[in-house]
């Protein structure tokens, strides 16, 4: 095929006889998987613009046309799009196909204004549960593993799209979705599943569940930690790992791109994601200049989609804060260090940008502090403060937890520039999570 002919659109493979096997682009080179996603997006480009009319709208104002796409690089001739892009076509206005080739429709939370719905064709739905299973192999989990999925089931994508990825990789799969904590320690001591897939903070949740329960959390059946949907850091891994006794690896994704199974982690490595690029086409952006950076340099993750039928999404701003690195165990599969955090998530405390992942980080390297925290931001007079609250560990005394706290303190100073309060709470005082834990609290405009 030429570069004039018309694209054709990705169709897909009868699923593997061994689903414990590679999928063969995870084999893939480098060049193979740019010329792949070149013929990919140009077919996406022109089904975007021939189908939904906001696309063909927003190239036309910006002078572009899918014909102007003849290699890779022009795709930055293209507009990127938003979180509003969609919004504006709420709920299914941005929909390239007909309703009667929809088989499911999720949605975002919408905790900041109105979800965005996004619509899965049979394809679109193959393809997920490819990539989901691709990334829980890739994470350490094998065909016959049971496992626990404790990712909400519903309008967010996480149940679903991890129940289907673990069924097509030939698991036995417990159905749990977030929350019932004592139903799910019942649940896991007595059917005994090798993989846990949940957020990270509600795996220590759980935790606290089986210390309560009287059963030390290593002493469970759990082996593998497919961990994501929320910011963690590499001290929380060392948390978990050495509470379960278990292998924790993280994973990507966002609903309206897939929901998870975009990137995982290898368990060989435990370096970060592979973004899985046969399917997926990530770029960094100066968050500010909306200047493309090159891989290395930290900035905004935008991702187009490559094969989805249903709703095309091409370069959408993520606000997602990382960096792309080479691949390392899947060698032509770019990779993502941890997500510091999302833009709109960063304090600016009085001046100085700040994440919550960061002061995990650093809590995680006292010993008299836990992981449990959370942060609130206020206006006692003119100037914002912020007050991290964090619970002590049992272990330690009221006196060596107030000794860490002010540690902590002079170490956020230090490393990040920032003063803030610190309060020590009582073991078990802090809201737990049930799924994606929010733990930022603007309390500035409360009266
Ligand atoms: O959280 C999809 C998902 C479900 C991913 C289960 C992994 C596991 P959304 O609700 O649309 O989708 O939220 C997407 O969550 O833009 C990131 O800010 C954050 N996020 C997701 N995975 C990670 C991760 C799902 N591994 C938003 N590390 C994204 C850090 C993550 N942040």
């Amino acid at each position: 095929m030429t570069r004039h002919d018309v694209p054709q659109p990705w169709t897909p493979s009868a699923p593997p006889t061994d689903p414990g096997q590679l999928d063969p682009e995870e084999h893939y080179h480098q060049e193979q998987i740019r010329e792949l996603q070149f013929e990919r997006l140009r077919w996406t480009l022109h089904h975007a613009y021939h189908n939904v009319p906001a696309y063909q709208q927003l190239y036309d104002e910006h002078g572009v046309h899918p014909r102007d796409f003849t290699s890779l690089e022009d795709i930055t001739l293209f507009p990127c799009i938003d979180k509003e892009f969609l919004r504006a076509a709420y709920p299914l206005k941005a929909l390239a196909v007909p309703m009667d080739k929809v088989r499911r429709i999720h949605a975002s939370s919408g905790t900041t204004g109105q979800p965005t719905v996004v619509a899965y064709t049979e394809n679109d739905l193959q393809m997920w549960a490819t990539l989901a299973a691709r990334s829980l192999r890739n994470s350490g989990v094998r065909p016959g593993h049971i496992v626990h999925n404790a990712y909400g089931y519903g309008l967010f994508t996480g149940g679903l799209g991890a129940h289907y990825g673990a069924e097509r990789l030939g698991c036995p799969v417990v159905p749990m979705s977030g929350g019932q904590t004592e139903k799910q320690v019942q649940m896991i001591t007595d059917l005994q599943p090798d993989v846990i897939l949940c957020t990270p903070t509600y795996l220590l949740a759980l935790a606290d569940g089986f210390t309560k329960a009287g059963i030390p959390p290593r002493d469970t059946s759990l082996k593998v930690g497919v961990l994501g949907a929320e910011p963690w850091t590499d001290g929380m891994r060392v948390e978990i790992e050495s509470l379960f006794d278990m292998k924790a690896c993280d994973i990507y994704g966002l609903s309206e791109l897939l929901g998870p199974g975009m990137a995982s982690e290898s368990v060989e490595t435990q370096d970060g994601c592979h973004i899985w690029e046969d399917h997926f086409y990530p770029e960094i952006l100066d968050p500010f200049t909306s200047e493309v950076l090159e891989d290395g340099e930290h900035g905004e993750l935008v991702f187009s989609a490559l094969t989805r039928e249903a709703l095309p999404i091409i370069r959408f701003r993520t606000h997602d804060l990382t960096t792309l690195r080479p691949g390392t165990a899947r060698a032509g599969h770019r990779r993502m260090d941890r997500i510091v955090g999302r833009s709109d998530d960063m304090i600016i405390l009085r001046g100085v940008n700040l994440f919550p992942s960061q002061i995990e980080e650093i809590a995680l390297e006292i010993e008299t502090l836990s992981p449990h925290f959370l942060l609130e931001i206020t206006r006692p007079k003119r100037l914002d403060e912020l007050t991290i609250k964090i619970e002590r560990r049992e272990t330690a005394s009221a006196a060596e937890a107030e000794a860490g706290g002010q540690e902590l303190r002079s170490r956020i100073k230090n490393r990040i520039g920032c003063t803030c309060n610190i309060e020590i709470a009582e073991p078990h005082s802090l809201a737990r999570s049930s799924g994606k834990l929010r733990r930022i609290y603007d309390l500035r405009n409360a009266h």
